[in-house]
């Protein structure tokens, strides 16, 4: 591997969202008898973030060394019921033995594994091969499906490929119309918020579509406040005021897409008063919306999780890619639907065969050339491999029963949090005969494991990552781990030899595995094989799809045509549904939930930073000054929410950012998904996180 240290410092990337921004880790300058660890430093010339960090990345180094940091392996004590330290070969060997004895007691889909968007590729590909040839089992899943995959299904759909971005980030302030729906970009990725900035001093209009007046929206041209779940109605109302104003781009429509016709006719009720009465936005905004996408010579349309995250998710998405493609916002420079994706590797660990229905290179594993392909390069006949399994929730929900899965590997998520209905997922997992999760923390979720592995993170390990734009870059290793802690791929090595398949089926070499990783990738839809670490160092990320040495990576896809057979883009007629969950006199506010700045995900890992603890110490209920009001609520004051699942407490967060007949929840404790609906989308599995019904009271 190319030597990237310059002086004392070492080139390497956060170890948090899909932005993956680039930063310099200095080494502190004598380790002997000091116990201070490496400090950041910016990276200026890495391309996606240019020296920008938030503070999530500049606290990140105070994980390392952490007084939490988990360095021995735990085993539950029969006689006591607590995690007790032990060794790695006891704790290897409890894990081997339960995972064969529930095989042979329950059949090989009775052992399941659950991955993480976190993971690098290298070990989501090797949890992938793992599962299918050591376990030989079908139930593997992981937290992606509670990420982008409304999105993945719905460009899989329209275009024909998935990936986020099909251009650069820094496209984005080059185009003359930005469109944001129900992403926070400010707070969730604020580096790249400076692309708002350039775009918005060039005098090109922004649009965001957010039940909330966020720091994101609080910059917009022009902000939509829809009520949650009424994206699709939103969506449909433009491109029928698109269609009206006289603003189709009916070249572009005839040369380079399907199914229009159907679009024409469903829009065509979907008249501007009337989806004002179901998306809460007024009529003359729809129509200046519209009038600002047709008038536009190129534009962006990007989701995130607030369109996603709903039963309709798929079907959202595919409205707002209609929006789109009817403007002629596609399949050229600085014009395009996008998704902005969430964790680290949100991207690449969608691709290398984590997933219930896939194998590497973003293939089906239903599909018989793909199985072909990748059991040669494991060595194994393709009948060995089994077929899809369920998914990331109905694997979770199914835990502990008779044809559900009895022993479960966690590796890189926290579903006690960030799952959906989480109590009936706490209750699942208890029902299970065995748990083992490997983490560097004991999450709330390892708290509950029979085996807690513990395992290295970030910078002291390396691996290859692919950030949001479709960049794969290294993330280097800058300190050595703490004396204990193993990575994961040698313990899914150390498992695999145990199991039986014997050893070198899992390589420990990190860039020996993504050389595997680039053949089992070739000729695939995400193909890696012309990608290695020399070249990411050289090039600062290579895109996909990048097929051989010599080909010089895709910043930017579909220009000439889409990745359908016949190369256009599909239309969708979705027809609009609502929420599962519309609120009633018992329940009667919408309940949405997301993020906040200062903390990442279920919190394992902030929560854990003291400067993020402080400045963001508990959940809280965010409510309009009117709602608290009627409902005799005081700022600051503890109130009850309660959904037809569970009830909570928090205090009270008085806002006039947020819609009054809306109340919004950060999930990053426990508490918001003890209320949210487990209602799936039925083509991408995506739970409804984005919008139930509650009731709110003093507590
Ligand atoms: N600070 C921070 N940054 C993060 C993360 C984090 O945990 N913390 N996580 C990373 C990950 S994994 C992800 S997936 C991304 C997510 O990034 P975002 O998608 O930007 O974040 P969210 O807060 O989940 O949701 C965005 C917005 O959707 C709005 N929304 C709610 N309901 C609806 C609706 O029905 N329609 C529309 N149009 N909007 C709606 C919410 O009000 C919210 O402001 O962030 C990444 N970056
Ligand atoms: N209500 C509500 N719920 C949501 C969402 C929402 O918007 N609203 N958003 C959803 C989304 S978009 C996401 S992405 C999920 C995320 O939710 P989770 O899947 O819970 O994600 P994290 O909190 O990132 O959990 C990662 C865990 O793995 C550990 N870890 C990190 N890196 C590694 C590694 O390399 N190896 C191993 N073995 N462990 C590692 C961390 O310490 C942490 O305990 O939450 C979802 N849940
Ligand atoms: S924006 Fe994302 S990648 Fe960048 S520093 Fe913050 S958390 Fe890390
Ligand atoms: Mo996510």
């Amino acid at each position: 591997m190319a030597d990237t240290t310059t002086g004392s410092t070492v080139d390497t990337h956060c170890p948090y969202c899909s932005l993956q921004c680039g930063m310099r880790l200095r080494a502190p300058e004598s380790r002997r008898g000091s116990r201070r660890g490496p400090e950041v430093e910016t990276w200026p010339e890495f391309p996606t973030n240019r020296g920008g960090l938030c503070r999530k990345g500049w606290s990140s180094v105070e994980l390392l060394g952490h007084r939490e940091r988990l360095t021995t392996p735990l085993a539950r004590d029969p006689d006591t019921g607590e995690l007790a330290p032990t060794d790695w070969d006891d704790a290897l060997d409890r894990v081997a033995t339960a995972l064969r004895t529930t095989q042979e007691t329950h059949g090989r889909d009775a052992v399941g594994l659950f991955g993480g968007g976190g993971l690098t590729n290298e070990k989501a590909y090797a949890l992938g091969k793992f599962a299918r040839v050591a376990l030989r089992t079908s139930a593997i899943d992981y937290n992606g499906r509670w990420c982008m995959s409304s999105a993945a299904t719905a460009g899989q759909l329209a275009f024909g490929l998935d990936r986020g971005l099909p251009f650069p980030l820094a496209d984005l302030a080059e185009t003359n119309l930005l469109v944001l729906v129900g992403s926070n970009l400010s707070e969730t990725m604020p580096p790249a918020a400076r692309h708002l900035t350039t775009l918005l001093d060039r005098g090109r209009p922004l649009i965001v579509i957010d039940p909330r007046r966020t720091p994101t929206a609080e910059r917009a041209t022009l902000h939509l406040q829809l009520v949650p779940g009424t994206d699709l109605a939103l969506a449909h109302g433009i491109v029928h005021s698109l269609l009206a104003q006289g603003y189709v781009d009916q070249d572009f429509v005839e040369r380079r897409t399907t199914g229009f016709d159907d679009v024409r006719r469903l829009v065509a009720s979907y008249w501007p008063e009337h989806v004002e009465r179901i998306t809460g936005v007024a009529a003359p905004d729809i129509t200046r919306a519209a009038r600002m996408i047709g008038e536009a010579s190129t534009a962006m349309v990007l989701t995130a999780r607030g369109a996603e995250q709903h039963a309709t998710g798929t079907d959202n998405v595919l409205a707002w890619i209609n929006v789109a493609l009817a403007a002629g916002h596609a399949g050229r420079t600085y014009a395009g639907y996008g998704c902005l994706t969430g964790q680290g590797n949100g991207q690449g660990g969608r691709e290398h065969g984590q997933k219930a229905d896939q194998l590497p290179g973003y293939r089906r594993i239903d599909d018989e050339d793909a199985r072909r392909h990748v059991a040669a390069v494991w060595g194994v006949d393709p009948d060995t491999i089994p077929g899809p399994g369920r998914s990331a929730y109905e694997m979770l929900d199914a835990l502990g029963t008779d044809d559900g899965v009895r022993s479960l590997l966690v590796f890189g998520s926290n579903p006690i949090v960030s799952a959906p209905n989480a109590s009936h997922v706490a209750e699942r997992l208890d029902a299970l005969d065995f748990l083992c999760v490997a983490d560097f923390v004991l999450s709330e979720t390892a708290a509950r494991a029979d085996v807690v592995l513990p395992v290295t993170q970030w910078a002291e390990e390396t691996g290859t990552l692919t950030n949001l734009e479709g960049r794969v870059i290294l993330r280097r290793k800058a300190v050595d781990p703490p004396a204990g802690v193993r990575s994961d791929l040698d313990v899914l090595a150390a498992l695999s030899e145990r199991l039986g398949p014997g050893g070198g089926l899992i390589g420990t070499d990190p860039e020996e595995v993504f050389a595997e990783l680039g053949r089992a990738s070739a000729g695939g839809p995400a193909d890696y094989s012309g990608v290695d670490y020399d070249r990411i160092t050289r090039e600062q990320g290579v895109f996909w799809p990048c097929p051989a040495p010599d080909h010089p990576g895709t910043p930017r896809l579909f220009l000439d045509r889409f990745a359908t057979p016949d190369g256009r883009a599909r239309f969708h007629a979705v027809d609009h549904r609502g929420p599962a969950e519309p609120p009633c006199a018992d329940y009667p506010l919408h309940l949405t939930t997301g993020r906040i700045l200062a903390h990442y995900q279920s919190g394992a890992q902030t929560r854990r930073v003291r400067e993020l603890a402080e400045a963001a110490p508990e959940k809280f209920v965010e409510l309009h000054p009117m709602t608290a009001e009627r409902l005799d609520i005081y700022d600051t004051q503890r109130v009850r929410i309660t959904t037809r699942r569970a009830a909570t407490i928090a205090p009270a967060r008085l806002s006039p950012h947020v819609r009054p007949d809306t109340v919004f929840m950060p999930f990053h404790w426990v508490g918001a998904n003890l209320l949210t609906n487990d209602a799936l989308d039925p083509r991408s599995r995506m739970p409804e996180f984005k919008v139930c019904a509650a009731r709110v009271e003093p507590a």
